[in-house]
Parts: structure tokens; C-alpha cells; sequence
């Protein structure tokens, strides 16, 4: 046995013996191999258990009489949001809504079975959002917690219509849990996180508001919901006026800020925006441009809210979403 592997190794190793589905030992030898530190010591063990999951993989796959489907989605814009829900709540209707993408709105249960990516524009910021196919207890597409993981935000959306509200949203919370992903209000700190387990930054989004009931079945679970996640707001994904602040709310929920730079001496446009996470400093500005830039630069100019024209900031200084910045070497 390998030096240096923690105490939750030996339980799932406890806990893989004791599987009886493949399907279940599948999920706990993944779960080994996060949870196996990486140096020479557990090389030889990595290669083992590589071997021993590839091959109860490929059986699965020959019960399933084909190979494992495998879908991604390239990134693009400046953040990729993932949404998610039961089926019918309307979650083809907003991508049609919001985005150039074209998916089938149908009134019958799993209409989309692949992937939809569409971008959502705010002002010079493209926001991909993807629709996933439905969750509900008994079924999640393999591939779909890959993708959750992969993004920086998840939106379930709730049928405001529907006098249940928690039926919706349960089952999902419990499917993503058996592939470790843990739907949370904000990521932990750092030194709270469990091992082996992916934190998601989750939103609710209410749709179909114009539903006659859609506020009494919201009031009815309003302090459950609220307390678990941040509501991101209550929409008609069929009504273009109540969807004005979206793109605005999901440039804000993401917590990211552009900002523009600019050579010193020259006029600029404000286009191609650089993408920060909120709380990025000069610096972390800089080294967008080049790293060098980021280690030399003797100060910086900048012009924007909350500054006056050119004025010159320290380079710990915070960045303000849509500032204009001038380094100066
Ligand atoms: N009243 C009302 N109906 C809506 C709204 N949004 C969608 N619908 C209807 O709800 C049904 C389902 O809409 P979809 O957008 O296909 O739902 P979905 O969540 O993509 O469904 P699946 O892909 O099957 O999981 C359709 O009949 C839509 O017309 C809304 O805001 N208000
Ligand atoms: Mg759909």
C-alpha cells in the first residue's frame, strides 16, 4: 500500500469492496483516484485502478451494447452557464428567448435530449448559456454532470405553475450528489471544502411568472428555497418583458467585471473587453496583456466610474467593472 493517501481513501477502498453494481463501483473508484494524492509512492496504484475502472467501463458499456456516449461543449464568451430543471419548465423557451439558438418548445416531457448552447448578449459581453436535457429522479443523461462541472454557474429553472416546487428541484439536488457535485448558495472557503467533492455555484430562476398561480405556489416554499439558494429572479420565459434584466442579471450573478485597456498616448474604443473575476487587481490586468507587463509596470492610469480621468492607482488597487486602463512601463 502507498504512503500519503488520506483516511477517505481507505473508506472508499472499504466501500468498494463492499459495492454489489458496477455502476456503484465505477462511481467509488473515480472518487479513489481524486482521492489519491499524485507522486511516485501511488504511481503503481494509479496504473492498477486505471486498469481495474476501464475495464468495468467497458462492461458496462457492452450490457449497454454500444460504447459511453461522451458530449462536450466548447467554451465561448466570457462565461458558460449551464441550466437545468424538470422537464416542461420552459428551459427551450428562455434559449429561444435570450439567445439565436433555435431548440424545440414542446409541451411534452424531454424534448431535448443533446445539449443547446446559445450566447447571451450584454452589452460587448457574450454569456454562453446551455440547456441541459430534464432531471428528474430516474433519469440524467452520463454525460450531463461533466458539463455542470465544467461551468461557472448553474441555473435550475422552477415552473412557477407547478404546485410542488420542491418535486422539481429534490431530485435533482440527489442526482448530482451521487456524482459529487454539491449544489451550494456560495462556494466554501477553501479550508471547508470536503474531499472529493465539487462545489457548484447554484441559482434558482422562477418561470412561467404569468401562470395565474405562479405567486401563491412560490410563497408556499419562498423560505425553503431561500434559505438553500439565492433566488436569481421570477420570469415568463414567453413574455419579452420580463426577461429586460436578464442578461444584466446574469453578467451580475456571474461576478466577473470587464475593463478595457488602452496603449498610453493613443484614443481607444471600447470594444473587446478583458474579463476579470470581480475583486481582480491591477496586476491580475496586466498579466492579461503579458506577464512581463504585470511584473514591470511602474504605475497605471485609469478612467471610469468612481476615478477621475487618467488618474493614476496603486497596483493593488481593485478594478471597477468598465474601467479603462494605461500601463505604463
Ligand atoms: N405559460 C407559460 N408557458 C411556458 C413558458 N415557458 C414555456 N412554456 C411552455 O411550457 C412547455 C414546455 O416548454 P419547453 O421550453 O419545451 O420546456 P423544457 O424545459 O425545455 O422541456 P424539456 O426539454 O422537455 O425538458 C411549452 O408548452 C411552452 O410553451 C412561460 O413562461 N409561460
Ligand atoms: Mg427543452
Amino acid at each position: 500500500m502507498p504512503t500519503n493517501v488520506p483516511p477517505q481513501y481507505y473508506e472508499a477502498e472499504t466501500r468498494f469492496r463492499k459495492a454489489k453494481t458496477t455502476e456503484e463501483k465505477i462511481a467509488i473508484l473515480e472518487e479513489m483516484m481524486i482521492l489519491m494524492p499524485k507522486h511516485k509512492g501511488t504511481d503503481k496504484l494509479r496504473v492498477t485502478l486505471n486498469q481495474k475502472l476501464k475495464k468495468l467501463k467497458e462492461g458496462e458499456d457492452e450490457k449497454k451494447g454500444g460504447k459511453r456516449q461522451t458530449v462536450s461543449v466548447p467554451r465561448e464568451g466570457a462565461a458558460q452557464v449551464t441550466l437545468i430543471g424538470a422537464p416542461n419548465v420552459g428551459k427551450s423557451q428562455l434559449i429561444t428567448s435570450m439567445t439565436k439558438a433555435t431548440p424545440e418548445v414542446a409541451a411534452y416531457p424531454f424534448t431535448t435530449r443533446m445539449p443547446v448552447p446559445g450566447m447571451v448578449v450584454f452589452e460587448d459581453v457574450q454569456i454562453q448559456l446551455i440547456e441541459l436535457p430534464a432531471i428528474t429522479e430516474s433519469s440524467m443523461e452520463v454525460w450531463v454532470p461533466e458539463i455542470i462541472r465544467g461551468s461557472d454557474l448553474l441555473l435550475i429553472m422552477l415552473d412557477l405553475a407547478s404546485s410542488d416546487l420542491l418535486d422539481c428541484i429534490d431530485p435533482i439536488i440527489r442526482q448530482l450528489e451521487k456524482h459529487h457535485i454539491f449544489l451550494v448558495k456560495e462556494i466554501p472557503p477553501e479550508e471547508e471544502q470536503k474531499v472529493s467533492v465539487g462545489y457548484m455555484r447554484t441559482m434558482l430562476l422562477g418561470n412561467k411568472v404569468d401562470h395565474p398561480d405562479a405567486s401563491a405556489n412560490l410563497e408556499l416554499f419562498q423560505e425553503w428555497l431561500k434559505n438553500r439558494f439565492y433566488f436569481f429572479g421570477c420570469v415568463s420565459a414567453q413574455d419579452p418583458s420580463t426577461l429586460t434584466l436578464f442578461a444584466k442579471n446574469l453578467f451580475d450573478a456571474l461576478k466577473i467585471i470587464r475593463v478595457y485597456t488602452k496603449a498610453p498616448g493613443r484614443k481607444f474604443d471600447k470594444i473587446d473587453p478583458v474579463i476579470l473575476p470581480a475583486g481582480a487587481t491591477m496586476v491580475d490586468a496586466a498579466k492579461t496583456l503579458h506577464k512581463e507587463i504585470a511584473e514591470k509596470f511602474k504605475f497605471a492610469r485609469v478612467w471610469g466610474d468612481g476615478v477621475h480621468d487618467g488618474q493614476q492607482v496603486a497596483k493593488d488597487h481593485i478594478l471597477k467593472d468598465g474601467w479603462v486602463l494605461e500601463f505604463h512601463i
